[in-house]
């Protein structure tokens, strides 16, 4: 078991540093065993506090130290395992110091590592310390000239931050490139890549005129697969000058792509390192979904050249400073270049099946967090997700114009600076003369907020009042909550779903008479009274979701059928159809718990088949219409969890659909038949993911004629999009056709990593009843490997995070695998081992006997030796 006096860092407890860093030079001797490092920084005190020089350091042979050119001896300088201390540096002074680190054995692909035989660097939050002694945190910002030697045959491609200044060859044959960056960096966004790549090569001019060379650099043979990255890169550049004025600033951007990769993708300074999977694509091997997510992390990356980069963050705790912000500028970017109610929409999707259960679950913590034992579990959806809906929020309250002039005024206070997530609303307050400090507790308390919403009409009077009620439940650590300041959008629909022109009781007229308004919800329990109002309206609440709240209401069914046929704000609309199919599953839920045979009601497919009707809505839009609320989004609403019953409550309420609307699924699924060829553009992808979705209708239907469908479309489908929908449908329902549609795929893309990926997951979310048994044998697989984090994603990850009946399956065995794979895991890469651990902290909402389970799953996950603190602080936290 692991000793428990294991170090939290404290929020509380952050002081300035006590040295800074003007400027790095490093020069790197690239072996793969032993590579050199040698670094040469220029330090001084910050203040005259005569504190010691303490730089960070993790797995490093040190070889030597020096101060202006005198070598250290061993004793005038401390080394332990995770420092090295100089008692005596002088207030002003260049040290020098000689390291040695062995990239192979890097398998927790943080610091310098190989993948697939080319060196690249992953150094957030702390992964610089693993290359070099270094005070590694991000207020310490310096410019650093990076020297890169290696042999020149098997790593032709040399890279690092900034500008190539110089090149050479060495007398021994190996060459060099000297990379300069003049732009004051923290050391978490230093970057080196070195290797046999190829290149694929573009060029934007920025409106003031400067020309910018793009290059995505990939393994040799996906040279094809470039061009979406590279156009999103294009349009991205080009956003970011229209929406919010800011341009690139160098000569030269690169990507490059790795197949071994922790995350999604990296920011460094101009050399972002991406995981393949979120650059390369081509029709023959991406779905429309991941080209758009190819899109939004190209996008994202890029936009923190600002928001990240040029304004950095003080400390880990202001994650959310870069991430909110960031996430938030690529969701408006998406919302740009394609359907904006959709996107709102998929995003919305995304917090409540991730944000909500962390922020209700043992693992809650606020968006800017207080106290963390490893940094790395931090990077989480509250601060990326969360914090992305807070900056809406500031966005909603202040307007499109008043944000902007906030961000303005950020950028000229704090460019080259490390800052907080106060400096950043002291910014939007300032520009725009309003006071956010009520708001600012969205920062510090963690929890989704539960909001009530109840209303009346007074036929007489002519008006409607409107009641919320606020309330946070205690989350670890902080067991009384204060009410939020929650921008809350609201509309009046009228009986014949037209918009009600509203007005505030004690407003002035002179306003402009608007059809939606947001409310400034502030208080435990408000009223809002509306005048004028001449009909009974059927209230539109939370309108695109203003706010990342739950909300619960009086709707009865004929209200929810009601917004579902008429609510002009799409997401509420939709919102409508998912409450409202959430209640009926969960209805049929009782029954099965109750003994009996759940019956469909047929009420719902009727407005269904109105949307269906409806020739003006938006193809994508309806595809999400028609998108039943996930097996995960219904049991969370339960007192006890009961995943197996709500799949297959949820699988009975699809098939009476299919059932109902048989001929309107048919229709839309021949009719839209596209003979087009393949464009990844967003009305293409919307009219495939409409037709999709009602070929997953017919796809329940147990029927020859229908599974005849879903065959053709897998053997005669020319994109990867149409062919995955297929495979997945099919994965569901045994038979020759299943197991002749893996293998088929299975042989068609054995050379192509990224796309067996997708093969691994889609039978590790299948709801076949041995989904597990599957999963067990796909380990011993040739293309698996649990160093890949991207395969440990696509088998172990989806089947516990996204196949939630079979994980909580009742003999335990899902409990005991994940354990399993987590302490094997745990030794190979933590980060990831950590990552997938999630799933078993949800044991609270689970009956006795799998709360038993799972407890002794987290204890023995605890009780295992040399177990990380990534693994430690989630096991740990999960289980108290
Ligand atoms: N900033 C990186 C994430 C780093 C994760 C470190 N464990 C990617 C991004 O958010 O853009
Ligand atoms: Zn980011």
């Amino acid at each position: 078991m692991k000793n428990a006096q294991v170090k939290a860092t404290q929020l509380k407890d952050y002081v300035a540093p006590a040295f800074l860093v003007d400027h790095v030079d490093l020069a790197f001797f690239l072996k793969p065993e032993a590579t050199k490092v040698h670094s040469k920084i220029k330090i001084r005190q910050n203040s005259n506090s005569k504190k010691p020089l303490v730089l960070d350091g993790d797995e490093l042979r040190l070889d030597s130290v020096s101060i202006d050119g005198r070598v250290l001896s061993t004793d005038e300088y401390l080394l332990n395992e995770f420092s090295l201390t100089v008692p005596d540096f002088p207030a002003e002074g260049e040290l020098e110091i000689v390291t040695f680190i062995d990239p192979v054995q890097n398998t927790k692909l943080e610091g310098l590592y190989l993948s697939g035989g080319n060196f690249c660097t992953q150094c957030e939050a702390e992964g610089f310390r693993r290359i070099t002694f270094y005070p590694d945190r991000p207020d310490v910002m310096a410019t650093y000239t990076v020297t890169v030697h290696a042999d020149k045959a098997s790593y032709p491609i040399l890279l690092s931050n900034g500008n190539l200044i110089d090149q050479g060859v060495n007398e021994d044959g190996s060459h060099w490139a000297r990379w300069d960056d003049p732009f004051p960096k923290p050391s978490y966004l230093f970057a080196l890549v070195a290797g046999d790549l190829a290149c694929h090569e573009d060029v934007f001019k920025t409106r003031s005129g400067q020309d910018v060379t793009l290059k995505i650099f990939v393994e040799h043979g996906n040279e094809d697969k470039c061009a979406y990255a590279m156009d999103s890169l294009i349009r991205s550049m080009k956003w970011d000058e229209d929406r919010f004025g800011l341009e690139y600033d160098l000569d030269i951007f690169n990507i490059v792509a790795v197949s071994d990769f922790n995350m999604g993708a990296m920011e460094n300074k101009s050399l972002n390192i991406f995981n393949s999977k979120c650059i390369l694509a081509s029709p023959d091997t991406a779905t429309d979904m991941e080209f758009e997510r190819i899109e939004a992390i190209v996008a994202h990356e890029y936009f923190h050249n600002w928001t990240g980069n040029r304004v950095t963050c003080r400390d880990w705790f202001q994650l959310s400073l870069k991430e909110g912000l960031t996430v938030y500028r690529d969701q408006e970017f998406t919302a740009d270049m394609r359907s904006a109610p959709v996107k709102r929409i998929q995003d919305v999707r995304t917090l409540r099946a991730r944000q909500f259960p962390e922020d209700s679950g043992p693992l809650s913590h606020p968006i800017r967090p207080e106290s963390y034992i490893e940094i790395n579990n931090f990077y989480t959806s509250t601060v990326y997700e969360k914090g992305g809906e807070v900056i809406r929020m500031m966005a909603e309250i202040l307007g499109k114009e008043g944000f902007r002039k906030g961000l303005d005024l950020y950028f000229k206070r704090h460019d080259n600076q490390a800052v907080t997530c106060d400096d950043f609303v002291a910014a939007m307050e300032d520009a725009n003369g309003v006071d956010l400090n009520h708001f600012r507790l969205w920062y510090s308390q963690a929890g989704t907020p539960e909001v009530e919403a109840s209303w009346s009409y007074d036929a007489e009077e002519k008006s409607f009042t409107l009641t919320l009620d606020q309330l946070t439940a205690p989350t670890p650590g902080q067991k009384t909550k204060q009410p939020l300041l929650i921008p809350f959008t609201v509309g009046l629909i009228g009986e014949n779903g037209e918009e009600l022109s509203l007005k505030l009781q004690g407003e002035s007229d002179d306003g402009p008479v608007t059809s939606r308004c947001t409310l400034r919800f502030d208080q435990e329990h408000q009223t809002f009274k509306f005048i004028d109002v001449h009909q009974r309206p059927t209230p539109s609440l939370n309108r695109n979701f203003s706010a990342p709240i739950k909300l619960s209401t009086k709707y009865t069914t004929e209200d929810l059928g009601f917004l579902m046929g008429h609510d002009k704000d799409a997401f509420s609309r939709w919102d409508a159809a998912q409450t409202y199919a959430s209640r009926l599953i969960l209805k049929m839920v009782q029954t099965i718990q109750e003994g009996g045979s759940p019956k469909f009601d047929a009420q719902y497919a009727e407005k269904v088949a109105l949307n269906i009707a409806d020739k003006s809505l938006d193809p994508a839009f309806l595809a999400q219409m028609l998108t039943l609320p996930s097996v995960d989004y219904v049991t969370e609403q339960m007192e006890v969890a009961d995943f197996a019953a709500v799949e297959k409550a949820r699988s009975v309420f699809k098939v009476g659909i299919a059932k109902a609307l048989f001929e309107q699924f048919k229709d839309l699924y021949l009719v839209a038949n596209d003979t087009m060829p393949y464009s990844p553009d967003s009305i293409s992808a919307g009219r495939r993911a409409l037709r999709n979705a009602a070929l997953g209708y017919l796809s329940v239907i147990d029927d020859p004629e229908c599974l005849k469908l879903v065959v053709a479309q897998f053997d005669t489908s020319d994109n990867m999009t149409d062919r995955m929908v297929a495979l997945s449908l099919l994965a569901d329902i045994p038979g020759e056709e299943r197991e002749k549609a893996l293998s088929e795929f299975e042989s068609r893309y054995a050379d192509n990593t990224l796309v067996m990926d997708k093969w691994f997951a889609v039978q590790a979310t299948s709801t076949i009843p041995n989904a597990l048994d599957e999963v067990k044998k796909l380990l011993s697989h040739s293309a698996f490997s649990y160093k890949n984090p991207n395969k440990v994603r696509a088998l172990i990850g989806a089947f516990s995070g996204a196949n939630p009946a079979r994980f909580h399956a009742e003999d335990g065995e899902g409990y005991r695998f994940l354990a399993d794979s987590i302490i094997r895991l745990n030794s190979i890469n933590p980060q990831v081992a950590s990552k997938i651990l999630a799933p078993l902290g949800s044991w609270r909402r689970m009956n006795a006997t799998h709360q038993k389970m799972m407890k002794t799953e987290l204890q023995r996950i605890l009780d295992t030796e040399n177990l990380s603190n990534d693994v430690y602080e989630i096991a740990s936290k999960s289980l108290s």
